[in-house]
């Protein structure tokens, strides 16, 4: 078993952070992570088991791993059919919630034509069985997050696979985010009983439901405006018309802004009062302190301390939170180190 600290060094670094006019930055020298994976190429999505375990997806090799603290991470199974163009891969993973029965896990993952939701069954080797296919798919917005929400539908986020008119395109699966039954139909009480729960989104890499069943995504902005959104049914969030705040009648306002260079949001999670988004270029941890459906602060966390940031999630059995790094595809930073998968069991 092994255990690697954060030595004292970082630490000291990282109190140094400077903070922005709109952040301050957390206390938080008494946490440091457990490498529960390391070596790693691009992990992406992670969802955990009943039993505290954790699955997650490396989206270049294509290969899902199981992973428990105080393990080595074992290949259980690899997309063959998953194909990383750009950003594109094998993407999110979600538990099925008749798991200890069936087995199911599902997956969100780009072809050499779509990306697609699909499921396979722990333990065996077949080949995964599809249950949405036609996703837009490019070298870049694949979406790619799934969960699954307290009414047991599946909720996803697309991007917009680079043509903006697929955002506003009710009849397009791209740039949504979606809701679906475990088979992939449009899910009860859908708005005009399709699969699109929202539209107007560029690239939602982040999904989390709140106690009250409130449902909030991440959102890569453009240029300008990156944005935290909190999702009702039938909302329309702008794009590509607007990014950010529009103060427009016919869209939705998001709920928290950032540059793209302090953020580029992918996965998000939630502990308590606060939400925490995992920042790519920002390459640090937001935590967002929310009361209902307002956000009212947003600390930075971690920033220089483990590069680009992916997916940072709670795990519900234990209290703790893990988070993965994404550094073996940053453009235009220094040399990429490996990437792990993190797990904090006193988190700030
Ligand atoms: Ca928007």
């Amino acid at each position: 078993m092994k255990r690697v600290l954060v030595p004292l060094s970082l630490l000291a670094l990282l109190s140094c952070a400077a903070p922005s006019t709109t952040t301050k930055v957390a206390p938080y020298a008494a946490s440091a992570p457990q490498v529960v994976a390391a070596n790693k190429v691009v992990p992406w999505g992670l969802a955990f088991l009943p039993d505290g375990s954790a699955l997650f997806t490396e989206r270049v090799t294509r290969s899902i791993w199981a992973v428990a603290p105080g393990h080595a991470a074992r290949r259980i199974y690899t997309v063959n059919e998953a194909r990383a163009n750009g950003e594109g891969g094998l993407l999110g993973i979600a538990v099925g919630p008749t798991y200890s029965r069936d087995g199911r896990v599902y997956l969100y993952y780009t072809t050499g034509t779509d990306n697609r939701i699909a499921f396979i069954r722990r333990g065996s080797a077949a080949r995964p069985t599809p249950i949405v296919t036609g996703i837009p798919a490019a070298g870049n917005h694949n979406g790619g997050r799934i969960v699954f929400g307290p009414d047991g539908f599946l909720y996803a986020g697309t991007g917009d696979a680079g043509n903006t008119a697929n955002a506003q395109n009710a009849s397009s699966l791209g740039g949504k985010v979606l809701r679906v039954t475990t088979s992939g139909a449009a899910a009860p009480g859908n708005p005009n009983s399709s699969r699109v729960w929202s539209l107007g989104h560029r690239n939602v890499q982040g999904l989390v439901f709140d106690r009250n069943r409130n449902l909030w995504a991440t959102e890569f902005g453009q240029n300008t405006y990156d944005e935290v959104n909190l999702i009702v049914a039938g909302g329309n969030y702008g794009w590509p018309t607007v990014e950010g705040k529009g103060n427009d009648s016919r869209f939705r306002n998001p709920a928290w802004t950032w540059s793209p260079s302090e953020a580029s949001p992918s996965g998000i999670g939630i502990r308590g009062d606060s939400l925490y988004v995992a920042a790519l270029r920002g390459g640090r941890i937001w935590r967002l302190r929310f009361s209902g459906t307002t956000i009212s602060s947003a600390t930075s966390m971690f920033q220089g301390s483990f590069g680009r940031l992916r997916t940072v999630m709670q795990n519900p059995r234990d209290g703790s939170v893990w988070i993965t790094t994404s550094n073996r595809d940053g453009r235009g930073s220094p040399a990429p180190s490996d990437d792990r998968v993190l797990r904090f069991s006193r988190f700030p």
